[in-house]
């Protein structure tokens, strides 16, 4: 449970960052957020946030704020009544906002759709009559696996619209990761396309979706968005978006869930191989999306062009491209493709094309721009930027700097946002206009959020010390559980600090010398590459399930781009022939994972090894594999049940074999 020796140097590096960029007295002037939020919140917590709760449209009021009673399983505005797909949609058009453009899609061959709130709203209502069609109602699950086109919002609204949960499925992962999600949460309803454009080139979705779904049989449909136009096969159930939906009408009348109605499950890597279904409620969860969309980001309505570059697949696309921004009547930009296709500035391209405003991506992109040079922004008009943000992993200040510099133009504001899956939106952040920010902090709490840094006693840590993160109070959007396992809820959050009842984020964390707080990445068995978590687990059960492999263990190991890359040591069957160690079999063995797992998970390196270090309980130490991977001397082996093996896999590793 403690980082590893060369994650730490580089931290203590990371921490002597003492550079701060105070908001301009005109940024400050117009910001949202002013300094009395922090105020107000911890004056009275609850009626604060039943003043953000009035951002929102609600049918029936609340009668309790919250409901804490049976925690760790929270209950907000109680007794509340309301429709989340309203209150993204419906109200905006009512209010007189029906030609705001929504949506500016972008696709990556390069057409493009501008969608406004009125379109939206038919869209929409069309997608709800759809899914009614279909016997889809209350709590039933639909899995949603797609590239990112308009019609994966507009079935993600559909199904809060009529109470359906979606579970989102990253259209990177495996027919098989689809399968066992699907499979988890029981989906009766697969929406997908026949193909997604992959760096300039059509690739097939389709046959994974089959393939899944003839291994699930909770699934009746599968509706399929023709996008890219390639020849699928065609199943019994799959019916095409286009003829379903199309045909429908676009009058929908929305009808009022409880505050508490599930609103979607997503899954998340945990420490066990089993993805964790984290559950999400309708009230408390827009609330705080949209509480933190309008301060965290600054947004403002009728001026501004947002920008996140997230997939709809993760937790960020799902608070900050569908309900966060939705719900603040966004004008936003959404983009199908990857950064560099047709070229390495597309992403400035957009900015320049639509006069983005708002920013909002992730560290491992921001150093991927870095390395194609910052003579590639430079060549475009950036200048409508004015808000940048930054969310997945921590950000080292060197990129911070590059950021500010190269796409802020100096001046724009970084919110560096720390959140998880399962805390539904930020929680952690600098305001902008109100604190002034320090280049790799995620630096406080934001006002209405209890969070702090604990040592193993749960007791907060002073300035200047490191630990644990934990969050203190409840919040609105926090998960309500994992699908179908109450028991792994709480062990996994709440068991490590039961007794001061703190849910345990399982992020290292560390404050300044000003009590800022600085978040040091996982202190447990999962990985962060490229921003998206990976448990070590299930790439080792991914590597365990090819007929060469006996036993593996990987570990996260520094990346200067990704984050964290993955390392594989292997372990081959005896039988597993000559040549299973070679550059073919290693790239055979990468290429498994792809496929279980998702090409996201593919190891940058795979390495074969005689033994792997075990402690006597048979636990591998991780750590020390680390050492290895990131090339530094081996660290302490005394518990080591065996420690001559390091030795052993590093002679190994040294004369190449
Ligand atoms: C939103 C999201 C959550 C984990 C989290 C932490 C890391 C996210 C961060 C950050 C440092 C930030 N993380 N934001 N670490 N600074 N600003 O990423 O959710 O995919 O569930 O990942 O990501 O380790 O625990 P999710």
């Amino acid at each position: 449970m403690t980082q590893s020796p060369g994650q730490g140097q580089a931290l203590d590096n990371l921490l002597t960052e003492s550079r701060t960029f105070p908001p301009s007295d005109e940024f400050a002037a117009q910001a949202n957020a002013q300094p009395a939020l922090y105020e107000e919140a911890k004056a009275d917590r609850e009626a604060f946030w039943a003043k953000q709760a009035e951002r929102l449209h609600w049918d029936t009021k609340w009668t309790q704020v919250l409901d804490w009673s049976d925690a760790p399983f929270a209950k907000w505005f109680v007794g509340g009544k309301l429709n989340v797909a309203y209150n993204c949609v419906d109200r905006h058009v009512e209010s007189g906002h029906g030609d705001q453009v929504a949506i500016h899609w972008e696709g990556e061959p390069g057409d493009s759709r501008a969608i406004t709130y009125g379109e939206l709203q038919r869209e929409v209502s069309k997608a709800a009559n759809a899914l009614t069609s279909l016997g889809i109602g209350a709590e039933d699950r639909v899995a949603i696996y797609m590239p990112m086109i308009p019609e994966a919002i507009f079935a993600m609204l559909a199904c809060a619209r009529v109470g359906a949960m979606h579970s989102v499925v990253f259209g990177g992962f495996s027919a098989e990761a689809l399968r066992t999600r699907i499979e988890d949460s029981a989906c009766r309803l697969v929406i997908t396309t026949d193909g997604q454009y992959r760096r300039g080139t059509p690739a097939p979705l389709k046959p994974a979706v089959d393939e899944a779904v003839a291994g699930a049989p909770s699934v009746e449909k599968v509706i399929v968005v023709k996008r890219t136009d390639t020849e699928v096969a065609w199943m019994d159930k799959d019916v095409w978006w286009h003829e379903l939906v199309d045909s429908q009408s676009d009058q929908h009348t929305p009808e009022a869930f409880d505050a508490e109605h599930p609103l979607f499950i997503l899954y998340t890597s945990g420490t066990t191989g089993k993805p964790k279904g984290i559950l999400h409620t309708s009230g408390g969860y827009l609330t705080q999306a949209s509480y933190t969309q309008h301060h965290v980001f600054d947004l403002k309505p009728d001026t501004d062009v947002y920008w996140c570059t997230a997939d709809i697949g993760w937790v960020t696309g799902h608070s900050y491209i569908v309900y966060g921004p939705l719900s603040n009547r966004v004008t936003q930009v959404v983009y199908e493709g990857t950064p560099n296709t047709p070229h390495e500035g597309r992403h400035w391209e957009i900015v320049q094309k639509y006069g983005v405003s708002i920013y909002y991506t992730a560290p491992t992109l921001i150093r991927t721009f870095m390395k194609w040079g910052a003579e590639i922004p430079a060549k475009f008009d950036l200048s409508s930027l004015r808000v940048l943000g930054s969310v997945g992993e921590p950000i080292n200040p060197e990129a911070w700097i590059w950021y500010r510099e190269n796409v802020g133009g100096g001046k724009a504001p970084i919110v560096d946002t720390w959140w998880q899956t399962e805390t539904g939106a930020i929680m952690i952040s600098p305001l902008p206009g109100v604190v002034s920010t320090k280049p790799g902090s995620a630096q406080r709490p934001l006002p209405g959020i209890g969070a702090k840094v604990v040592n193993d006693e749960g007791v907060e840590v002073p300035h200047g010390g490191g630990g644990y993160l934990v969050l203190d109070e409840p919040w609105p959007s926090m998960l309500r559980g994992i699908w179908g396992d109450e028991e792994r809820y709480r062990e996994t959050y709440w068991s490590r600090f039961a007794e001061q009842g703190f849910y345990f984020a399982g992020d290292g964390a560390k404050y300044d010398d000003d009590g800022d707080i600085w978040l040091l990445g996982r202190v447990d068995d999962v990985m962060n590459v490229s921003g998206h978590r990976i448990s070590t687990t299930e790439v080792e059960s991914a590597l365990v399930s090819h007929p060469t492999v006996a036993e593996a263990a990987v570990v996260g190991a520094s990346d200067a781009t990704t984050g964290q890359g993955i390392v594989a040591f292997v372990i081959l069957r005896g039988g597993a022939g000559s040549d299973a160690g070679g550059a073919d079999a290693i790239k055979r063995l990468r290429d498994h994972v792809a496929k279980e797992i998702g090409p996201i998970a593919k190891p940058r390196q795979i390495m074969v090894v005689p033994e792997l270090p075990k402690t006597r309980s048979g636990k591998i130490m991780r750590r020390l594999l680390r050492d290895v991977a990131e090339n530094r001397a081996v660290g302490d082996v005394t518990t080591l049940a065996d420690s001559s093996v390091m030795d052993l896999i590093s002679a190994g590793l040294q004369s190449g074999k």
